[in-house]
């Protein structure tokens, strides 16, 4: 069954989100990096390679679906933050905005019956349970230690451990 033009242009919508969701953790990345932290780099790094996924995922879905892809631009990062509890609030803030697109990308999949595309982002919706999960671990640890540099670094090596989420689909 050929996919509806709305649906086609909200999916390109959302592979954009997800790519921006990349770019804005590489740059956290990078922030971290230049702050000498360098397991929390890592752990934006890890995350940068999910919503690379995420985006590829869609990506492919609506090609099968004869659907065109169309890429859009995307906005500059945010380069520079106060603390890495600062950072990890704008990554909540973020994934709970993503979260609320899916869930209305879902509405849109329901009302326009289209059964193949609400079996897909029943996985974003799980997932987006698992990302605001993880974060607001993090931030409840940075909360807690507030400016305390020795459990910041403690953290830091804790979060290095990250390694690739097995719920990640084959992009
Ligand atoms: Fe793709 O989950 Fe974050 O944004």
């Amino acid at each position: 069954m050929s996919i509806k033009p709305k649906l086609v242009d909200a999916i390109n919508e959302q592979i954009a989100t997800e790519f921006q969701s990349a770019y804005q953790y590489l740059a956290m990345s990078a922030w971290f990096t230049r702050s000498s932290l360098h397991g929390f780099a890592h752990w934006m790094q890890m995350q940068w390679q999910e919503e690379i996924a995420h985006a590829m995922k869609l990506f492919t879905f609506l090609h099968d679906r004869g659907g065109n892809v169309v890429l859009r631009g995307l906005d500059a990062p945010v380069a520079e933050y106060s603390s890495p509890q600062q950072c990890f609030e704008e990554v909540l803030r973020h994934e709970q905005q993503v979260t609320e697109r899916i869930h209305a990308l879902y509405e849109l999949a329901q009302q326009e019956r289209d059964l193949a595309l609400q079996m897909v982002l029943q996985w974003y919706i799980s997932e987006q349970v698992e990302e605001e999960a993880q974060v607001n671990e993090v931030l409840d640890r940075l909360r807690l230690v507030g400016t305390d540099g020795p459990a910041i670094f403690l953290l830091d090596r804790q979060l290095g451990e990250r390694s690739a989420s097995a719920n990640q689909p084959q992009a």
